[in-house]
């Protein structure tokens, strides 16, 4: 690999970006093709923002763009469907017809009359305005009014995903986060084109999300003293997850909702003792210890548990995936855990949702339709091998490159170190198509770069453990192996970093990066 951008018709001088403007390839992830060309946009008080003429959804992403930039710039931005053609305008059109973008690719031209943003699919447009943000100087994410000239660098860009599947993670269990904090990161993942959240709503410490026909799991295991250290309590209701599956989609990301089973499954019990093999209510826990608990797997009380819990939760998940865990199930045989999974694996499929879960899930010869997140640390994994040449795809999550709540070096205050030390260029520096031996590229589906939160209680705890490796995770999924480059995304994040800031968007100032 050469590393850069593929710059497809590079003139370098006569394209160089108005100053304090970046070059038209300082966008993470990295776009598929940039060019770059003489001129320049400016965005001015005239500016408008034309969107496709019939389309709500254009018309919606337009809306958000207009919010983005009216607070720096001070400028009207109105959003219309049609405009005069002498006005400055950014145009956000669907019908690109190009059948390389695919759902959320899109077509960027710059020049001194318009930006237009092409696109098959209103996912496209939506990315398209992430890069445009990105190509807008800095001070752009100012939250307020600031005095200087906007202009994008001329040029085009040809983008679209190398993968399909761009995940980001919150551990609701360990430590509740609330609604208004997995919207804030939401704000943030969706900037670097991440198109799936998923929530981990149940583990031992606690129950996170409302099911009508087992009302104590929240109410006993959501409630007051539960979480890590007793001090993470709270559930989201089931109007509080319709509205932040909303709130996602509107940023083209979909909500991946886990309930972790069979082991990881202590608040359920605390709240049911029915779901143990004795019937006697465990004590309820508070540390961090995993794989001590097991639902009953002789028991038909587990299984209309689990067919309610994963019936309530499909009926509120628009989005194709439902993750029923599968971690760690020490507290469970090996028999027992292929007889639990031959049962539950198609639970989820009769509830229209295919099935996800942690990649031991591969044991089960009813694992080839479901999704495996890999999380292991090893490149090889004869199982999960095994299980790709039946069928089952996968998700790469290798805990040792992308799990964000790993320490970054051995003085970093918070996360956890199980899995090694990840800085920033470990976080990079893999290839998801190739990373595991016998995991074809045909076979991923994409990338997840879980979050957990035994030590995070805050959004800053959250943001200075995601960022800046998320934006690294996010490039793996998006951009084309040919691009991968780590001078070049460090020189792109070290440019990134003042946005966070403008934003208040904590992060972690890598030594490995220079930040401007
Ligand atoms: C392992 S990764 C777990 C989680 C912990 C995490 C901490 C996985 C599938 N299970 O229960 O929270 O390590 O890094």
């Amino acid at each position: 690999a050469l590393g850069l951008p593929v710059v497809v018709a590079p003139t370098a001088a006569s394209a160089a970006p108005p100053s304090g403007s970046p070059a038209l390839t300082s966008v993470i992830p990295a776009p598929a093709e940039v060019s770059p060309a003489s001129g320049s946009f400016r965005l001015g008080p005239l500016t408008v923002i034309r969107t496709q003429s019939g389309s709500a959804a254009a018309k919606a992403v337009g809306e958000q763009l207009a919010r983005a930039l009216r607070p720096s710039t001070g400028y009207p931005l109105p959003v219309v469907a049609i405009t005069p053609r002498v006005l400055p305008t950014i145009s956000l059109l669907l019908g690109a017809n190009e059948s390389r973008l695919g759902d959320e690719g899109y077509r960027l031209q710059v020049d001194a009359r318009a930006v237009t943003i092409r696109a098959n699919k209103p996912a496209g447009l939506f990315a398209g305005t992430q890069t445009l943000l990105q190509l807008l100087p800095k001070e752009i994410d100012s939250p307020t009014f600031v005095r200087r000239s906007w202009n994008v660098a001329g040029g085009s860009i040809v983008d679209f995903p190398r993968f399909a599947y761009r995940g980001a993670f919150m551990d609701e269990a360990r430590h509740f986060h609330t609604p208004a904090e997995i919207k804030a990161y939401i704000d943030e993942i969706s900037r670097f084109k991440i198109n799936h959240l998923h929530l981990h709503l149940a583990d031992d410490q606690g129950w996170r999300i409302q099911i009508d026909s087992w009302p104590k799991l929240t109410t006993v295991g959501g409630g007051p003293g539960t979480g890590v250290d007793g001090v993470g309590p709270g559930f989201l209701t089931k109007a509080d997850y319709r509205d932040l599956v909303r709130y996602a989609a509107a940023r083209y990301v979909t909500i991946v909702p886990e309930i972790d089973m069979p082991g990881h499954v202590n608040a359920a019990q605390v709240a049911y003792p029915e779901l143990t093999c004795d019937g006697v209510a465990p004590p309820p826990r508070t540390d961090t210890e995993v794989g001590y608990s097991s639902l009953c797997i002789s028991s038909e009380t587990t299984y209309r548990f689990v067919e309610d819990v994963i019936r309530e939760l499909a009926a509120i998940t628009p989005g194709p995936y439902l993750h029923i865990g599968g971690d760690e199930a020490h507290a469970t045989t090996d028999a027992d855990y292929l007889t639990f999974q031959q049962r539950v694996l198609p639970l989820v499929t009769k509830y229209g949702k295919t099935a996800y879960g942690w990649n031991e899930i591969a044991k089960s010869p009813a694992s080839s339709n479901a999704v495996a997140q890999y999380w292991d640390t090893a490149t090889t994994n004869p199982t999960v091998a095994a299980a790709v040449t039946r069928g089952t795809k996968v998700i790469m999550s290798p805990a040792n490159k992308a799990y964000l709540d790993m320490k970054y070096d051995r003085n970093t205050p918070l996360g956890l170190s199980w899995a090694g030390y990840i800085e920033v260029q470990t976080a990079y520096g893999w290839d998801p198509g190739t990373h595991v031996t016998g995991i074809p590229e045909s076979a991923i589906l994409g990338v997840e770069a879980p979050l957990w939160s035994e030590t995070l209680r805050s959004i800053d705890d959250i943001e200075f453990m995601a960022f800046p490796r998320l934006p690294a995770i996010a490039e793996l999924g998006w951009s084309p192996a040919t691009t991968h480059d780590w001078p070049s995304f460090a020189s792109r994040l070290g440019a990134y970093g003042p946005r966070w800031t403008l934003r208040d968007v904590n992060f972690y100032p890598s030594p490995q990066i220079t930040w401007q």
